[in-house]
């Protein structure tokens, strides 16, 4: 229930329906979020942990269930805190426990994300824009990464496709270029060569277009830490980590297959569709089985990588006819 506040003229959530932590905590970030009103009329109470409370580290991005086909699993979600500081985000620095350390110190407000190229409705999009496009939708998907280990987090957005119609793409566009911020200020990690920054993605356009893709802005039922890739990352559930490119500036639509960071860096290691395959050994150690983050006790069994990641189902269809270890 929504409640207008007597003081401050904001429409704010009832106090009862929001943890008191959060509430003071986020309350700005959680404001302006009201005032774009993302928050109105949504269900605080998430379904991802079976009741469990929300961390209550960031502001509030409650959503509802998704329909998407695949979006959820009844696998067991990995913990906040695994998640939120396991990560890897180079712009501020190449160990895993680096990001959680160093991206305070990004600045996620305000933010605009620029749409360009080969469509007919170019544009500017502000955060607040891009949070009302279209309804939040939470589903728990797999991330797993090149390096061999993974996790079930349970994101928050809607499908990159509802952008994409928006804009619409011209018939010569065949692929999406994704560039992360690059702001030498706030993100240490630029001054080392390791990348070609900024940090460059990219998908063919009816892989962009697939209901699964997901343009996040949450996770956990609250906004993204910045760790994350706050305030707006891909989550492209089949592929490889690297491939979900956080913190995004610009989407591009282009003609060719894009210059990607990794790809750049490496291409006989990280090549342009990247899709998650047990059977295409990276050529320094084997894709055939991964690590669950939180199972990594001495007994802890490693599980089996399933083509696509496990959504073979429904990504499939994509690659009918294509060599995927000529195309890794
Ligand atoms: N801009 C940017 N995006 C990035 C990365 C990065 O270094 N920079 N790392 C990628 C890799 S390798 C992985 S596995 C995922 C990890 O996401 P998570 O930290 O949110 O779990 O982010 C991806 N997106
Ligand atoms: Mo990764």
């Amino acid at each position: 229930m929504l409640i207008r506040g007597r003081d401050t003229g904001f429409t704010h959530p009832h106090a009862s329906e929001i943890t008191p932590r959060a509430l003071y905590e986020g309350r700005r970030d959680l404001l302006k979020l009201m005032a774009g009103g993302v928050l109105a009329g949504g269900a605080l109470g998430n379904t991802w942990a079976q009741g469990t409370a929300r961390p209550g580290k960031e502001a509030a991005l409650p959503a509802g269930k998704s329909a998407v086909a695949g979006a959820m699993t009844m696998e067991k979600v990995t913990a906040y805190k695994d998640a939120a500081s396991y990560n890897n985000f180079y712009e501020f620095g190449t160990d895993k426990s680096d990001p959680a350390r160093n991206a305070h110190t990004l600045k996620t407000s305000p933010w605009v994300v620029e749409v360009e190229g080969l469509v007919k409705k170019p544009g500017k999009f502000d955060l607040e824009q891009l949070l009302k496009l279209s309804p939040m939708e939470e589903r728990i998907y797999r991330l797993r990464c090149v390096e061999g280990w993974s996790m079930v987090i349970p994101w928050e957005g809607y499908s990159l496709s509802e952008l994409i119609k928006r804009v619409e793409p011209q018939g010569s566009a065949k692929y999406v270029e994704f560039v992360t911020l690059a702001d030498k200020a706030t993100m240490p990690g630029l001054r080392s060569g390791v990348l070609d920054w900024p940090y460059v993605e990219g998908l063919r356009l009816d892989e962009a277009m697939h209901p699964l893709t997901l343009l996040g802005f949450g996770m956990y039922g609250e906004v993204l830490p910045r760790q994350n890739g706050a305030p707006v990352r891909l989550v492209v559930p089949w592929k490889y980590g690297f491939k979900s490119v956080k913190s995004i500036v610009k989407i591009r639509f282009v003609e060719k297959e894009p210059h990607t960071a990794w790809n750049k860096a490496a291409a006989n290691e990280y090549g342009f569709y990247s899709n998650v395959n047990p059977d295409v050994d990276h050529p320094r150690w084997s894709q055939a089985t991964e690590r669950r983050i939180g199972e990594d006790g001495l007994f802890a069994k490693k599980r089996k990588t399933l083509l696509f990641n496990g959504y073979e189902a429904q990504v499939g269809q994509l690659y009918a006819g294509m060599d995927l270890k000529q195309n890794y």
